[in-house]
């Protein structure tokens, strides 16, 4: 069917996502109906123009997508389980993170109600919702994302990568264990800095520029790994194994545990005691797969 923007959609999760996703649908002009499992956080939205459902069957009763935002894999089931018969030929669009395998869980549940089940992975925090710079990454039915593609972006930047329904969320997890090394890096830094008197948002300054100039590896990196040749380091294994000494020396100096250096370091040392000390550091990845 196609989407008009009078396609009713119904949000069940009403938390801090939840809450930016429908009120982005109402500004959007969608018929929004809402339900949260804890009555009274739909107030705002129902003062905005939205249905606020008493029950997960009445919620789901408005007809068009119903998009899941709740905190876990577990509180899918716990909401959708009991409502699944009035789901059969309806389009769920999940937007819960799930690990890839709960995701193709859920994908295989829904199909076997009859559910055309879309996952998606919110590469977002709830202001940016709606705003630039939002991305949802979606992957399971391809129908469900064509058909609803207008309303999708509303919410974010939305892109499709396939109808295996856990590849939206290796795609999210990947990249949120990107950025916690990043976090981590800038703790650690800052607890260092904090040593010497200088202030966390001061190291903030420095570092955001620092950690720009060195995405810019990532490239590089990218295709050394997809080539797997590491004999030609752009900087070696032993190269990096004296610098994580150095690193850890510093750090011991300014009073600060190694925790979140220790397992590169660790990592590391291993490679070197095997006997590729000469190869390019990139080849760390060789360890982790
Ligand atoms: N907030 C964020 O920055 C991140 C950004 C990236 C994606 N995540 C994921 O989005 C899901 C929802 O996140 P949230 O921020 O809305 O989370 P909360 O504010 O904690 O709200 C949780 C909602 O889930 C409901 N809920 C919890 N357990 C159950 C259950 N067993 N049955 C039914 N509903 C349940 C909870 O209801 P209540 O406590 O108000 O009754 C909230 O509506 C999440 O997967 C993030 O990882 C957000």
């Amino acid at each position: 069917m196609a989407e008009t923007t009078n396609t009713p959609v119904t949000v069940l999760g009403l938390g801090a996502m939840g809450q930016a996703l429908a009120a982005t649908l109402l500004k959007g002009g969608r018929p929004t109906t809402v339900w949260n499992r804890t009555s009274g956080k739909d107030f705002d939205l129902v003062t905005a123009g939205a249905v606020g459902a008493t029950s997960v069957a009445d919620a789901v009763q408005a007809g068009g997508p119903i998009i899941v935002v709740l905190f876990d894999h577990a509180s899918v089931h716990e909401t959708l389980d009991p409502v699944a018969g009035d789901l059969s030929g309806r389009q769920v669009i999940n937007l819960t993170s799930t690990a890839p395998g709960e995701a193709r869980e859920l994908a295989a549940w829904a199909a076997g109600h009859g559910i055309d089940y879309l996952d998606g992975g919110i590469m977002a925090v709830p202001p940016m919702i709606g705003q630039p710079g939002a991305s949802i990454l979606y992957s399971g039915s391809r129908t469900v994302y064509d058909e609803h593609r207008e309303t999708l972006e509303l919410l974010a930047a939305a892109e499709y990568f396939g109808d295996d329904a856990g590849l939206a969320s290796t795609y999210d997890f990947a990249l949120l264990a990107n950025m916690y090394s990043m976090f981590a890096g800038f703790m650690h830094g800052a607890a260092m800095m904090r040593s010497v008197g200088v202030s966390a948002s001061a190291f903030a300054e420095r570092a955001t520029a620092w950690v720009s100039a060195m995405a810019q590896m990532l490239p590089a990196y990218g295709q050394i790994i997809d080539g797997g040749d590491y004999t030609q380091p752009i900087q070696s294994l032993a190269f990096h194994k004296a610098a994580l000494d150095a690193i850890n020396r510093a750090t011991r100096d300014a009073g600060v545990t190694v925790d979140f250096v220790a397992p590169i370091k660790n990592l590391i040392d291993r490679q070197v005691a095997d006997g590729h000390g000469a190869q390019e550091f990139a080849r760390t990845i060789e360890e982790l797969v």
